[in-house]
Parts: C-alpha cells; structure tokens; sequence
C-alpha cells in the first residue's frame, strides 16, 4: 500500500509541474479593431508579463496598453523592445497608470519585449522572467 501513496505523489507532482509550465506561456492573439488598431493589454511586475507572447499582424498599427501589476511594490519595472529592423522600438517605465505604446511591426518574425531593470548583485528581471515575444505574423 506503500507504494500506491508513493504513486499518487508522483502524480500529483507531475501534475503540478505540468500545470506550472503551462501558465509560463500566455499567449494572446490581438484582434483588429473597426479602426484598423489592433489593441492589447498587458500587465507587468514581479518577473512576469502577462500575456507575454502576443500575436499581432504585420504592417497594422499596434496600441500595447502597459500596466504595472496591482499592489503595494517599490521595485521599479519597465518594458522595452529594441527591434528596429520590425519598427519595434520602445521603453517606458510601468507604473499603476496604464501608459499605451504604439508602433507598428514592419516585419515579420518574433521579437523580445523585456525589462531592462537590474538591482546590483542580482540577476536582471528579464532573467529572472521578465521578458516576452511580440510574434508578427503576415
Ligand atoms: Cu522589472
């Protein structure tokens, strides 16, 4: 009977596991709007992005709506992207505030979004991550 409540442990651990590494990956597909703007909100903070793997169409403008996550923290984020062969190129600071980025992809492929923040003698947010793919598809 050991073995059976040694089974189910395992289960329950693989499962947890499984269940773990599939919130690591959010991926949304923006919509094109009646304008002709494919709107997407994102939230960022402790070391996540969410989503953190967006979809959007080439050469159709782009409004990523950026917040920073909710709750009481003095750790400062940001969220940039340094693309420019894409037209993907921005940084702006995270704040409760939502701040809305615009650009629009030139090319298609899939390009990083990360924050560039580090504290001293600490691995950086992105690695810690922070980061995500804006995936531009035809
Ligand atoms: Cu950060």
């Amino acid at each position: 009977m050991k073995y059976k409540k040694l089974l189910f442990v395992i289960v329950a651990v693989v499962g947890a596991l499984f269940l773990t590494a599939a919130a690591q990956e959010t991926v949304t597909v923006v919509p094109v709007d009646k304008d002709g703007v494919q709107r997407v909100d994102m939230v960022g903070g402790g070391y996540f992005f969410k989503p953190n793997h967006i979809v959007v169409k080439v050469n159709v403008p782009v409004e990523l709506k950026v917040t920073k996550e909710s709750g009481f923290s003095l750790i400062p984020h940001d969220i940039a992207a340094k693309s420019p062969e894409a037209g993907i190129v921005f940084q702006e600071s995270l704040s409760s505030t939502p701040k809305i980025i615009k650009f629009t992809p030139t090319q298609v492929g899939k390009y990083p979004l990360y924050c560039s923040k580090k504290a001293p003698f600490s691995k950086s947010h992105r690695e810690k991550g922070m980061e995500g793919v804006i995936e531009v598809v035809p």
